[in-house]
């Protein structure tokens, strides 16, 4: 296999990984699908720094001229981030085309993972990842993000997955395809914009050497995938559960007026979240993605630490 004609790994990144020092991949659909410009682009950018500031390298990844790039310049990520939803967001399914083709793609939480696991990043932070869609026993809509869990080895760290999906048949599916499901310093499953959800989680770990603990026992015993981290939003961002679940009720039944399905589906609400609860859900998801990219370099400081 050759790598190089489909894989390029910033000069920075290759030299970190290299040298055994804390690198923390992180998406791009999140920038160009997942927030509007401009703050798509500044938000990136701070996540970053936040992640060098923690002592570790950001490893931005997207497709790019048909080549998985793992470790965007800031050129890269605002041309992204400007792009926004012309971009293709690229799942695993896109991946052959894209190369073939030469094109760009915004990589969601699986083709990260699968450029991370090719450069050899094992943490990656975000903001939430998909999951299994409310009404998927007869739409069938369940995101690749969890087939990917099931069979790549990277730790994803979240905030738990927003209530636009069925935790409950998210988590069940998590546990049939043998995902540990963890939760930072909580018992239970954090709900994205709200710390609870009602629903718990596998294990709780109050530390990042824990967490890097079990999940350098996953690798070193080659169980396949990866392992999911939640970190609930820092209590000062968190929202009222009663309003935003409302504001979640309302975008989702307008996606099914419009007869919004597919890829599409998940950019819609995350959109229509945010123009419903007049751009205080951005605040929150800004900060929670900053929550995460702290907690992401210091489980990849522990990983590197052995
Ligand atoms: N959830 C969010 N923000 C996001 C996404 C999900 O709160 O930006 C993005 C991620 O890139 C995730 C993707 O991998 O949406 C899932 O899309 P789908 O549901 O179509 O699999
Ligand atoms: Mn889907």
């Amino acid at each position: 296999m050759d790598l190089k004609k489909y894989l390029s790994v910033s000069p920075e990144v290759q030299q970190a990984l290299d040298s055994g020092k804390p690198v923390v991949a992180l998406e791009s659909t999140i920038i160009s699908h997942g927030m509007p410009y401009p703050q798509n682009v500044e938000t990136a950018l701070s996540v970053e720094k936040i992640i060098r500031d923690a002592g570790a390298i950001p490893a931005t990844i997207a497709i790019i001229r048909g080549k998985i790039t793992v470790g965007l310049t800031p050129d890269e990520i605002e041309y992204l981030g400007k792009k926004g939803l012309k971009v293709i967001k690229a799942s695993r399914r896109d991946l052959p085309v894209l190369l073939a083709r030469g094109e760009d793609g915004a990589t969601t939480v699986t083709t990260t993972m699968i450029g991370a696991a090719l450069a050899g990043v094992r943490v990656f932070a975000t903001g939430g990842i998909g999951g299994v869609h409310r009404g998927a026993e007869t739409t069938m809509d369940i995101s690749a993000d969890l087939e990917e869990l099931a069979q790549t080895p990277v730790m994803v760290i979240c905030a738990g997955a927003k209530s636009i999906l069925d935790l409950g048949l998210t988590l069940e599916y998590l546990e049939t395809k043998g995902v540990p499901v963890i939760g930072y310093r909580t018992g239970e499953l954090p709900a994205f914009y709200t710390r609870t959800s009602g629903f718990k989680v596998d294990y709780r770990m109050d530390t990042p050497k824990e967490i890097a603990d079990a999940f350098r026992v996953k690798l070193e015993m080659g169980l396949a995938g990866g392992m999911l981290v939640t970190n609930p939003i820092p209590e000062a961002y968190s929202m009222d559960p009663d309003y935003i679940n409302h504001n979640i009720a309302d975008a989702i039944a307008e996606c099914e007026r419009l007869g919004i399905k597919g890829k599409e589906t998940t950019p819609f609400l995350l959109d229509k979240i945010q123009k419903l609860t007049g751009g205080s859900s951005l605040q929150a998801n800004i900060q929670l993605v900053f929550n995460n990219a702290r907690l992401g370099a210091e489980v990849a400081r522990e990983l590197a630490a052995q």
